[in-house]
């Protein structure tokens, strides 16, 4: 459920966390929140944790210029509301603490189930934006005290490459309508990196190798503050004949990388999984990731922990990742269903929510499905259907009237987090389960479908510029009375849906 913040009131003591090694964004988000508590008569903390304590010369700048009471804690005794921010709590990039009450607000991505009070929202560019918003909607503006205005501002500047990356209009309006002080902007922005920094990024670009093949590039640098990290992999991607790159530093704790990519054909934050898989976690964006593979969990499957191991691993999932993936455009042609096999539905209870109940015609709105976000333009011909699982999905009306009878039972949703979808205009989170019905799936001609033995991304007929993943497991399918309709289904999902004709 979403919350405004004004209801975290009841709540005695309040801790508010950011990511483990802040950025500006998380500074500026915890720093406003802070602040508005205080507004309101609750005294906060605000704290990180993690191996490193800040030292990037920017964020030391920033702490100094705004006095941002930010605490580097190790340990902490359970508060009864654990905020964190720019973050979701239970990544791996966010120390764990104990809390009796979970919130979370966050502009990344979904990457884990959120608590009941959570604000995510992952198409603006920087969690000060959406940390702004709910400020506005409690009548606060952040111009009342000009150090609140320039830190947010300042937040949402370094999160989108100074403003390039902006496109939600949230962001715009805080861009637009925060009152900075200009020379701080301008401090700030002339401190990025120390000259230490400004020699280990020099030093570490004339290591830096490329792929012809794949058109990615790997940088490894000494031991720097991770931002570091972030500005190196944004100058590689800059490159010509370089469309992905991975940045790292093997850390005595472990190996902090940085990811990157400039084509459709891979997501930034997909990638950092992918490479961190089995050894700790990564995330972000479809554009900027990053993540951390962990010294104990390398060296507990035998993976010896020394530089040429680890830049040796590094190398080949990179190439793994480029080289062991299918790419497929479905609707394209025909699939060959020879090595397929025959399924039909089960006879199941499935929602679906006609996307004109959502809104009017002609407006874009996001669906968060298991596989990945897409954009669906609404008009009166697409239905969205919430699946066994609570999985989302679209599906336009002709195929839905195959595929379904309506039913008059009362919808239950078999999920826990309650689906939404995200005008993209407006940023408005419209909630599906006051607008959903039930159906119940009719045998019809069914679905080929094989399980699947690699990588596969689909981009569907829905959102040529977003794609799905299919691993191991999951299943390639391709509707029986269209063959040219190829989707993925989800490993529980196909068990529980499908049985052989
Ligand atoms: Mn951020």
């Amino acid at each position: 459920m979403e919350f405004k913040l004004s209801e975290l009131m009841e709540y005695e003591n309040i801790v508010i966390q950011c990511h483990d090694n802040p950025d500006a964004d998380a500074l500026a988000s915890g720093y406003a929140l802070k602040w508005y508590l205080k507004l309101k008569g609750k005294d906060a903390r605000f704290i990180y944790s993690g191996k490193l304590e800040i030292r990037k010369s920017n964020l030391l700048k920033m702490i100094e210029l705004f006095e941002i009471d930010v605490e580097y804690v190790k340990e902490m005794p359970a508060p009864d509301l654990l905020l964190t921010v720019d973050c979701q709590y239970g990544e791996s990039n966010v120390t764990h603490f104990d809390a009796e009450k979970i919130a979370v607000i966050d502009h990344h991505q979904v990457s884990r189930e959120l608590p009941e009070l959570s604000v995510v929202r992952s198409n603006y560019g920087s969690c000060s934006t959406v940390i702004y918003e709910l400020l506005r909607n409690e009548g606060i503006d952040i111009n009342d005290d000009p150090k609140v205005s320039t830190a947010l501002y300042y937040g949402l500047l370094t999160d989108t490459s100074n403003f390039v990356e902006i496109s939600h209009p949230a962001d715009r309006d805080l861009r637009d309508n925060a009152g900075f002080v200009n020379f701080q902007i301008t401090t700030l922005r002339n401190s990025n990196i120390s000259k230490d920094e400004l020699l280990i990024a020099g030093d570490a670009l004339k290591e830096a190798e490329f792929s012809d093949t794949y058109t990615f590039g790997i940088v490894e640098t000494r031991p720097c503050d991770p931002n570091i990290l972030g500005i190196i992999s944004d100058m590689l991607l800059e490159v010509e004949g370089v469309d992905s790159c991975l940045v790292y530093t093997i850390f005595d704790f472990g190996v902090k990388i940085s990811v990157r990519s400039c084509t459709k054909l891979i997501k930034a934050n997909e990638m950092a999984e992918f490479l961190s898989d089995g050894y700790g976690g990564g995330g972000g964006h479809i554009s900027k990731a990053g993540g951390l593979l962990k010294k104990d969990m390398m060296k507990r499957a035998g993976i010896s922990y020394d530089h040429d191991t680890i830049t040796e691993y590094l190398r080949n999932r990179m190439i793994e990742y480029h080289r062991d993936c299918e790419i497929l455009y479905a609707g394209k042609a025909d699939e060959d269903i020879s090595e397929y096999e025959h399924y039909v539905k089960k006879d199941v209870k499935v929602g679906y929510v006609e996307a004109q109940k959502i809104a009017e015609p002609g407006r874009k709105v996001c669906i968060r499905t298991l596989e990945g976000d897409i954009e669906v333009s609404v008009d009166t011909d697409v239905i969205i259907i919430l699946g066994i699982e609570g999985e989302v999905y679209p599906m336009n009306r002709a195929k839905f009237e195959k595929s379904y009878r309506l039913s008059d039972e009362p919808y239950i949703f078999p999920g826990e987090y309650p689906p939404v979808v995200i005008d993209s205009g407006s940023g408005e989170r419209i909630e599906l389960l006051p607008l959903a019905s039930s159906c119940i799936t009719k045998g019809g001609a069914g679905i080929y479908a094989k399980k699947l033995d690699h990588r596969i991304k689909i981009f569907t007929t829905w959102d040529p510029d977003r794609y799905f993943l299919g691993v191991e497991g999951d299943y390639k399918a391709v509707r029986a009375d269209d063959h040219k309709d190829v989707y993925i289904i989800a490993a529980d999902v196909f068990a529980k849906s499908y049985t052989k004709a």
